[in-house]
């Protein structure tokens, strides 16, 4: 079982895609631990994208997930980073395959609708940034026997 943090960002909010792309996680099995929406402080945003600090894209990056709310998630499940960075597609919305969120909704590097953690270690360290111990629900889906990858029947 593994743990990611996800973030739908403020084109996702402005654009009326939250319910969407919550139903695919849902759907595909994953179970939504914690969630909520968010407004991002500068200085949140400066320490979830710290590692890109000085390249050229990291003020309108700021710019940008600081602009309206955000919904973050905690999801989990098998394999749950590796699926959910699949169903995400690649950054570039423009060259995102057709299936994935960036592929079916976007166009841009920068706005393009969802952040998901990219190993166990910075899910750790993401989740810790923005859900408290209490915003965070342990409980099982009634489905998961359904969907587990090791089930022995
Ligand atoms: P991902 O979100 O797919 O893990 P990262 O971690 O490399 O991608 O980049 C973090 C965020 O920075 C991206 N989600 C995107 O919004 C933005 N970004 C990355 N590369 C670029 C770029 N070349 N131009 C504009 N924005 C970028």
């Amino acid at each position: 079982m593994e743990q990611t943090l996800i973030i739908l960002k403020p084109d996702v909010v402005q654009r009326g895609l939250m319910g969407e792309i919550i139903r695919r996680i849902e759907q595909r099995g994953l179970r939504i631990s914690g969630m909520k929406m968010q407004w991002i402080s500068r200085e949140l945003a400066e320490r979830h994208y710290g590692e890109h600090q000085g390249k050229s894209f990291y003020e309108p990056l700021l710019a940008f997930i600081t602009s309206a709310p955000v919904v973050v998630m905690l999801v989990e499940g098998p394999q749950a980073i590796a699926v959910m960075r699949a169903m995400m597609g690649k950054t570039n919305s423009s060259v995102a395959a057709p299936g994935t969120i960036r592929g079916d909704y976007g166009l841009s590097n920068r706005h393009n609708l969802i952040h998901g953690s990219d190993s166990p270690e910075s899910a750790t360290r993401e989740i810790a940034l923005f859900f408290k111990p209490e915003e965070i629900f342990s409980y099982q889906r009634v489905t998961e026997p359904w969907t587990d990858p090791d089930a022995a029947w």
